[in-house]
């Protein structure tokens, strides 16, 4: 895409002559005194020096993360025009909405470090970018937008909390006002939830229906286990990464469960049990691991109908992108006259 469009979309540090130049080595002296700073709690900013690793571990976190608010849209999208009140209506429209604006300042984010949206919207379409597993799941009943909140949105924000310290900037400022909007979003999910539980017993049973369904997939967005973790070591070196997958899924575990209880639900894990070791914690039973691995394959419940989705409103939206950009480049002759 030439130059003047990206500049449409894009903050000025994405600029070719303003963006720290590529660099094909990292060296030695650079990459030591990065680490200091990353080691000392310094903030590192858009123009700093910063290993090409670094940089590639935040475009692929924080390009995927974009990517899972915007597929994430989908799933709560479907109940919109059924939702049973003007006011859940409205609740859900908000949520909807807050979540395209987590994208908007995701791909920002991303886009200080030298890939621009358009980029990153291509390797979404072409399948060549992850977003999070769990919006491969479909949303069937009402109580769905419920459990959806609670557990879904109760597992992002333990996730993204900790990145509100993550050691780049951007990444950091922009996590704190999705995690205030992400706790509204919990807790919508929950009076969902608590209402259908005080409810008759057909509402309580779909209450009880949602939570089965989403249970195990929500401990699943952490990710894979310590042990088969990727990039957890060299993220947590760097402090993108606060906290490892295992430990968090068990923050959310330990979380959920009276959560649960007060609803008056049940957990559908047979294995859960409480362990009064370490402080005490909710010990969960085994993750079908190969369930998580089909979905990231792409052979989810939703996988390709999510896409499908994503590619139609792309081409639906071109119309848009080429007023902008007419709109931008009529500007900007006007700005050379003048
Ligand atoms: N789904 O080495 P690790 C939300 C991949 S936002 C798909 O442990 P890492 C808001 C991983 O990419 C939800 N892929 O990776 C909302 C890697 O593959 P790669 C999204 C996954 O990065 C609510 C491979 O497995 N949140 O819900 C998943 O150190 C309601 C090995 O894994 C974020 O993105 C997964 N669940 O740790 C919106 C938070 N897990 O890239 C709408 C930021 C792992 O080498 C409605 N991201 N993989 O091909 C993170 O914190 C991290 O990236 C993790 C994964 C923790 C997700």
């Amino acid at each position: 895409m030439p130059q003047g469009e990206c500049a449409l979309y894009t903050q000025s540090l994405n600029q070719a002559d303003t963006a720290t130049p590529v660099r094909p080595v990292d060296y030695p002296e650079q990459s030591a005194r990065f680490q200091a700073r990353i080691d000392a709690d310094d903030r590192i900013e858009a123009n700093d020096w910063m290993p090409e690793g670094y940089r590639k571990t935040l475009v692929r976190q924080i390009s995927q993360h974009a990517h899972s608010e915007i597929v994430g849209m989908l799933p709560e999208g479907n109940w919109i025009t059924r939702a049973p009140s003007l006011r859940r209506k409205a609740t859900l429209l908000a949520k909807v909405q807050d979540e395209a604006g987590h994208g908007l300042y995701l791909y920002a984010a991303a886009e200080t470090l030298g890939r621009s949206r358009e980029e990153l919207f291509d390797d979404l379409l072409a399948g060549r970018a992850r977003y999070s597993s769990i919006f491969n799941y479909p949303t069937l009943t009402w109580a769905d937008m419920g459990a959806v909140g609670w557990l879904v949105d109760g597992a992002a924000i333990m996730n993204q909390i900790p990145l509100c310290r993550c050691s780049y900037g951007p990444y950091a400022r922009a996590m704190i006002r999705v995690c205030k909007e992400e706790s509204f979003h919990q807790r919508q999910g929950y009076e969902i939830m608590l209402t259908l539980c005080r409810g008759t017993p057909e509402q309580k049973a779909m209450a009880q229906d949602a939570l089965d369904r989403w249970y195990w997939p929500c401990l699943m967005m952490f990710g894979p286990p310590d042990g088969d973790s990727l990039h957890s070591d060299q993220s947590t070196a760097w402090k993108i990464k606060r906290f490892s997958n295992d430990e968090l899924r068990q923050k959310f575990v330990d979380a959920t469960v009276p959560q649960a209880q007060y609803l008056g639900l049940t957990l559908p894990d047979p294995d859960l049990r409480f362990d009064p070791a370490d402080g005490g914690h909710w010990r969960y039973g085994a993750i079908d691991w190969e369930e998580f691995r089909q979905v990231l394959s792409g052979n989810g419940p939703c996988n390709r109908e999510r896409l499908a989705a994503r590619r139609k409103a792309h081409e639906e939206g071109a119309w848009v992108r080429e007023a902008a950009a007419a709109y931008a480049a009529r500007q900007a002759v006007h700005k050379q006259a003048a």
